[in-house]
């Protein structure tokens, strides 16, 4: 039985099978996150490229839509960088990645083109979806990619079937399923967590609680506001991480990996994080204050203290780290060009991808 708090590295889910429901509870409320890693110059440096792409691409994304050249829903992941990449920096090929809308980010971390995200923002033919999906509509197979949801929630359980398709499979895959603090109170994650937890399924849920839903804030719409609790009830293990320091983002995953790649099922991150922009590009943002955003921005900015790191631990250059803004620049510069002058689809294409054309050979 645990005393006080101890690592979470520890989590042993076999061990609670001998335990009484009040031990158990004990054992998972006392669970704390590892110590951020120490990141090398090359770490710290692909953290910073990596998380600065996203960054860029949101801030071009936002100036399309304000141009009109993107329509329909468009929500900016700034601010949260450090949670995708820290994630990708610890997985490996053919772990699966799925979100909810907010996930632009996500497919850039998994190594999606910025031309093809771009492209179906703008609703053009080279788009993922061929122009047909929009922000919250894309997918990638061969990423290991799976969407871009615009049901808050849906795809909790989605990501569940991606860890059973693996488990059924007997890879050693892990589905990497993100939600954020409002899909969170949604009934189909207690049922997937259920479902996880009985047949112990590798996937790690990844709540990104950037503090609101829309306009409410956690404390206004969550009876228990500690997310990495909330498996309990499931015998899943949760911990809490600084979602906005890659370092510790990384430590948890490492964890997390081990966690489902040794057969322990699943496993929850909080991520303690928080989005810059408004929920979507038509919100007034009136249910926080300016303060409180430039605080955050000041004082805890994911790419800043990245930023930091570089020029004072591992005596990186100012010219460097130009060089590498300049390269994100350019990348980003070329997917607006491409996105704006690739053609629309054709008209014909109405009638296409609305049912599958065959049922794939692993289905049948
Ligand atoms: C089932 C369902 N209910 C309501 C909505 C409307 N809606 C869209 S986003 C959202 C808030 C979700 O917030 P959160 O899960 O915290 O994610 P975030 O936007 O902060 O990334 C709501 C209520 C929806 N899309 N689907
Ligand atoms: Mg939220």
């Amino acid at each position: 039985m645990a005393t006080g708090k101890q690592k979470a590295a520890s989590v042993d889910v076999a061990e609670m099978d001998a335990q009484s429901s009040a031990e158990i509870v004990k054992t998972l409320e006392s669970f704390e996150p590892p110590a951020p890693l120490d990141f090398s110059r090359e770490d710290d440096l692909r953290a910073y490229r990596d998380m600065l792409l996203i960054r860029r691409f949101e801030e071009k994304a936002g100036q399309l839509y304000g141009m009109g050249l993107i329509g329909g829903f468009c929500h900016l992941y700034i601010g949260q960088e450090a949670v995708v990449i820290g994630m990708q920096m610890s997985m490996k090929e053919g772990d699966q990645v799925i979100t909810g809308y907010r996930d632009h980010g996500h497919m850039l971390a998994t190594g999606m083109e910025s031309r093809g995200v771009m492209a179906e923002l703008t609703g053009r033919r080279s788009g993922y979806s061929k122009g047909k999906g929009g922000s919250m509509h894309m997918f990638s197979k061969e990423k290991h990619f799976y969407g871009g949801h615009g049901i808050v929630g849906a795809q909790v359980s989605l990501g569940t079937g991606l860890a059973f398709a693996n488990r059924y499979r007997g890879n050693d895959s892990v589905s990497i399923t993100y939600f954020g603090d409002g899909a969170a109170n949604q009934g189909q994650v207690y049922e997937s967590f259920n479902m996880a937890s009985l047949w112990k399924l590798p996937v790690i849920y990844i709540i990104e609680n950037n503090r609101y839903a829309m306009g409410t804030s956690v404390n206004r719409a969550s009876a228990e506001t500690n997310f990495a609790h909330r498996g309990i009830s499931f015998k899943i293990p949760g911990i809490q991480v600084d979602g906005m320091d890659v370092r510790a983002v990384k430590a948890a995953a490492d964890l997390a990996m081990e966690h489902c790649r040794s057969g322990k099922g699943p496993i929850i991150l909080e991520m303690l994080t928080y989005r810059y922009r408004g929920h979507s590009m038509s919100d007034p943002a009136k249910y926080r204050t300016r303060d409180e955003v430039q605080k955050m921005r000041a004082e805890r900015d994911p790419i800043e203290q990245v930023r930091q790191r570089l020029l004072e631990a591992h005596n990186a250059s100012e010219d460097e780290l130009k060089a590498i803004d300049k390269d994100v620049r350019d990348i980003v510069a070329d997917a607006a060009d491409f996105a704006q002058n690739d053609p629309e689809p054709d008209v014909s294409e109405l009638w296409t991808d609305i049912y599958a054309d065959e049922i794939p050979q692993a289905a049948k």
